[in-house]
């Protein structure tokens, strides 16, 4: 037996990852909706070896579903999630709108599985910023064995990570500084081909100067592994099409040295360790993109802290980061037997 499936936003990078990484996992599906906005109607995407024409989402019947996919962008989210939700479907949302609704639960299943329990209260379980997600399934084993205390987090993060056009400006640019001619930056402040931009989404009005990238990572740690860790990120873009990267430095309450740390990080679910000391010894964002595992590289002693480690953690931004954490999400509904739990609490 399977569940009907809609995925909202169908049309985008993520929206296309939903499709491919349901049909990889083999996700219990008997019917399947591709949702999009009105301008999309037609537009057909690929589900196996299926097409699907997108449907509009103003005129979809969602009590005809169990669960939908929504990766549409906050506004959408906003508007569409709740009434979702009251019509019977369980939504697990891929933008930042519900993210910190005490309501709402945050879930990397690596990370707080059993949180997902809380789903009922609005039928949303919402999947965290694709930086977030990578970095936290490497952090959750290690704060488990020597309790975290603060990170210092760098974040290397695609062009896909602001969308298509993003991934298109890159290409412009790129192709535009050798033979085209040089074209104005348009979704960046300012180029991002042969360059790197110290700037994740847009400047928070609080006074901190730090970007709402930044916040996410912080408030997203603090709802999903600790809220007394104390983090420090800077966000930049770099000129990757997918594949987030981030030097992370932890501090710990107590001792983990780096053999116990790689031995930890080994056997712990969602992971990869390659860390062989030698050039090439690591994973890249390019190696990173299309995979499952989130990988872990350069770990080692920080000697400048009592009890201090750095890391390397790579993920795809689309699968880890959004697509896959999403289906996971739903394989643990699935699990648990909730997903045809309508009632609303
Ligand atoms: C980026 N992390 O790379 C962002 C994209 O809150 O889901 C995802 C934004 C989010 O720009």
């Amino acid at each position: 037996m399977g569940y009907r499936v809609a995925v909202v936003g169908a049309t985008g990078n993520v929206g296309r990852e939903m499709f491919n990484i349901l049909e990889e996992l083999n996700f219990p599906v008997d019917k399947i909706h591709a949702i999009a906005s009105r301008k999309s109607i037609g537009i057909e995407v690929s589900f196996g070896d299926r097409i699907l024409k997108c449907e509009d989402l103003a005129q979809f019947d969602f009590s005809t579903v169990d669960l939908v996919l929504m990766s549409a962008g906050g506004a959408v989210s906003k508007e569409w999630s709740e009434k979702i939700g009251r019509a019977g479907a369980i939504v697990i949302d891929n933008s930042s709108a519900w993210r910190m609704d005490p309501d709402v639960p945050l879930i990397v299943p690596e990370v707080n599985p059993d949180a997902i329990e809380g789903f009922a209260k609005k039928n949303i379980i919402a999947n965290p910023n694709c930086t977030t997600a990578g970095l936290l399934v490497a952090l959750k084993p290690l704060h488990d064995a020597a309790k975290i205390k603060r990170i210092v987090v760098s974040t290397y993060q695609s062009v896909s990570g602001t969308g298509k056009e993003a991934m298109d400006e890159l290409w412009d640019q790129t192709k535009g500084v050798f033979v085209l001619g040089p074209s104005e930056p348009k979704k960046y402040p300012k180029q991002i081909a042969f360059n790197v931009i110290p700037q994740c989404d847009s400047f928070l009005e609080d006074g901190s100067g730090d970007t709402k990238e930044e916040r996410k990572i912080a408030d997203e740690t603090h709802k999903m592994l600790d809220p007394d860790i104390k983090v420090s990120a800077t966000c930049v873009r770099v000129p990757v099409f997918v594949g987030h990267g981030e030097a992370v430095n932890i501090e710990f309450h107590s001792a983990l040295d780096e053999d116990e740390a790689r031995d930890i990080l080994r056997e712990a679910p969602g992971l990869m360790v390659v860390d062989k000391r030698e050039d090439g010894g690591y994973v890249t964002p390019k190696e990173a993109q299309g995979e499952f595992p989130v990988f872990v590289s350069r770990i080692r002693n920080d000697p400048t802290l009592e009890h201090g480690l750095s890391i390397w953690v790579v993920s795809d931004n689309l699968r880890k980061g959004a697509a896959l954490n999403a289906v996971q999400i739903a394989e643990l509904l699935h699990e648990r037997g909730l997903i045809k739990q309508r009632a609303i609490a």
